[in-house]
């Protein structure tokens, strides 16, 4: 009883008691709180079990089927056994992008978040292109995003880059933040509260660490040094981890990502731009591609000046990108469903040969 609360505060609600209730699974209800090099970290009620994923998890590692952190999960296997990970239950979000180690595969970065802060440093001018492909894999979460925009303490005009990023960010807010003086740490904490869960990402060196460790508070910040000290002077993240906050909520943090490639994510990119959607109702055609079709409202725009062309640029580029991964996916349902259709006529034939008796 006395570790329940830890449920609790990971977000244990009546929708993820929902998902468990009714399927006779065997096992326990725990939340991921790390995911390393194959083992998932998970807190159930009856306290912290590491865990490998159960085979049928590990069959469907293609299709993002493996546990990652944020994951609601069932735990096999009582205190003698080794514990696996039977079951990942339904996601309410998941951040998605392309496998940058393995071509047409899906790599699930967070699940079941509320809000994912963007963080990107203003030390020097930010970098719209990579904001820009961040936001559509947000939008195509089911969390929302907000953007931190860090180490303001430094930057040359604040509110110009609130501004510039502002512009290609409709609908997001956007927060200069700073550990050094607090600024806009408030404005991220009103993110958090009990029962929600929050996920930092961006390039590595953006201060998405320093952040968990400015709203979480000292505590964490010494053990957290201590822990993630590669020797080398460096506090580089290597895991996704999880940790809850004595002001209620959860926090990820997750080692920089230096590729941020388009998954299946047309509809989260029509919502990061969705002033070029805007535009695109006043196209002539329907499916216009803006791309030197007559009567097309959105490269009007970029002619008149109201779209920069580096807008329409980044679009085409992260849609193109979107195609491809599509296109490889097709591919490979088709590769698959040739190698089913070989498995079922070779097992006809053996069925024919035994005369009828399988
Ligand atoms: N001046 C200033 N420096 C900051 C701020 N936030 C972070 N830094 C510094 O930026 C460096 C990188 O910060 P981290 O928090 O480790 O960055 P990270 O995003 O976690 O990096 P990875 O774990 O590699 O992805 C550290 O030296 C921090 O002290 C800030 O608001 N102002
Ligand atoms: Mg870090
Ligand atoms: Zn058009």
């Amino acid at each position: 009883m006395e570790r329940a609360p830890d449920l609790l505060a990971l977000g244990l609600d009546d929708r993820v008691r929902a998902l468990t209730a009714g399927r006779g699974r065997n096992g326990e209800l725990g939340r991921v709180i790390r995911s390393d090099r194959g083992f998932a970290f998970v807190v159930t009620e009856s306290g912290l079990r590491v865990a490998r994923p159960a085979t049928r998890l590990v069959k469907q590692a293609d299709e993002g089927g493996l546990p990652v952190v944020g994951d609601w999960v069932v735990v096999s296997g009582d205190e003698d056994d080794e514990p696996l990970v039977e079951d990942v239950l339904e996601r309410l979000s998941a951040i998605m992008r392309r496998d940058p180690g393995r071509a047409s595969r899906v790599q699930v970065l967070a699940a079941n978040i509320d809000t994912v802060v963007i963080t990107h440093p203003i030390d020097s001018p930010a970098k719209l292109g990579r904001i820009e492909r961040e936001l559509a894999l947000v939008w195509d979460s089911g969390a929302l995003p907000v953007i931190a925009l860090t180490k303001a303490d430094l930057a040359d005009d604040v509110d110009a880059e609130v501004l510039a990023v502002g512009d290609i960010a409709p609908g997001v807010p956007v927060h200069p933040t700073s550990t050094v003086s607090g600024q806009g740490l408030d404005e991220i904490r009103a993110h958090l509260g009990a029962g929600r869960t929050l996920v930092l990402i961006g390039p590595s060196g953006s201060g998405k660490s320093t952040l968990v460790n400015a709203l979480a508070g000292e505590d964490i910040q010494t053990t957290r040094e201590v822990r993630m000290s590669d020797g080398k002077g460096r506090h580089t993240t290597v895991a996704r981890e999880l940790i809850t906050l004595p002001t209620g909520g959860a926090i990820i943090d997750t080692p920089g990502l230096r590729a941020v490639g388009m998954w299946d994510s047309s509809e989260g990119l029509d919502q990061a731009f969705a002033d070029i959607a805007g535009l695109a109702e006043g196209c002539r055609f329907r499916d216009c591609t803006h791309d030197g079709e007559p009567g097309c409202a959105v490269e009007a725009a970029v002619v008149s000046g109201e779209l920069p062309e580096r807008r329409l640029e980044s679009y085409r580029e992260l849609q193109a990108e979107i195609r491809h991964v599509n296109e490889e996916l097709d591919v490979r349902a088709r590769q698959e469903r040739k190698q089913a259709d070989k498995r079922l006529a070779r097992d006809i034939r053996r069925f024919y040969r035994s005369g009828g008796r399988s």
